[in-house]
């Protein structure tokens, strides 16, 4: 897979050198290239950003710089890129997304700062790649590169070859719609808190029961909304009494 990330701050894109990613790369399976915007500006102070149209707080990302970028990035894809515009006004990422981008062959993220990029890079980048606005949450960052490094690991780590264990894929939280179980190591006891006793049990059917309760419960503390909704919830909203 190849991966282009355009920022003012390429710095911040240096853990990708690392871990997993890092070895990937050095194992030819990614191609990772990350690219400083400023080096797409034309004048002697490499300006990126501009005041606002309208008015209004902040600065806005000027389109040239954008423009040029994307437009040298399209030029050596051999397939239409997706381009993926972290933001937090765009749709929501999750497990999902994750897996229909990492069937993707090329993915290019460029990296807004201050109060966005021009709109019309949007309208223009539609011609070249398949755009995504794409947000981690409902929260604002500073900019997007915490952003692409994020959407970079959940992608990297589901392409073959780049986890080593392909079985620690699978039962996963968010694989599939459940949290995972807690997991524990030596020492069994420790700190006066004990490893639960079915897991030394060696019985697998116990184990597997034990552990399929635990998602449940754990989901339902946590994360109600990964739930099914309950069929007197659903009733209420009926008015059907139950
Ligand atoms: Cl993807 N970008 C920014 N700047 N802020 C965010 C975000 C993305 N997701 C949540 N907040």
């Amino acid at each position: 897979m190849r991966l282009d990330v355009v920022s003012i701050f390429p710095a911040y894109l240096a853990p990708l050198d690392l871990s997993l990613i890092g070895k990937a790369r050095r194992d030819g399976l990614l191609d990772v290239r990350v690219h400083d915007l400023r080096d797409f500006t034309h004048d002697r102070h490499r300006t990126v950003d501009d005041t606002p149209y309208g008015g209004g707080a902040g600065m806005v990302m000027k389109p040239e710089p954008w423009a040029a970028a994307l437009d040298s990035i399209a030029g050596q894809a051999d397939s239409r890129p997706t381009l993926i515009i972290p933001g937090p006004g765009g749709q929501r990422f999750d497990q999902q997304m994750a897996r229909e981008l990492a069937g993707r062959s090329h993915l290019v993220f460029a990296c807004g700062r201050y109060e966005g990029i021009d709109e019309r890079v949007y309208q223009r980048a539609a011609r070249d790649f398949d755009v995504r606005i794409v947000s981690l949450g409902d929260y604002v960052l500073n900019g997007g590169e915490v952003a692409a490094l994020a959407i970079i690991e959940a992608v990297a780590r589901l392409l073959p070859g780049v986890i080593g264990n392909a079985a620690s894929l699978v039962e996963e939280s968010h694989e599939d719609g459940l949290l995972e179980y807690p997991v524990y190591t030596k020492p069994d006891h420790w700190q006066g808190h004990s490893v639960p006793e079915v897991l030394l049990s060696g019985d697998h059917g116990r184990i597997a029961a034990w552990r399929h309760e635990q998602r449940l419960q754990r989901t339902a503390a946590r994360r109600p909304d990964l739930l099914p909704r309950p069929a007197a919830a659903s009733a209420g909203e009926l008015n059907i009494v139950v």
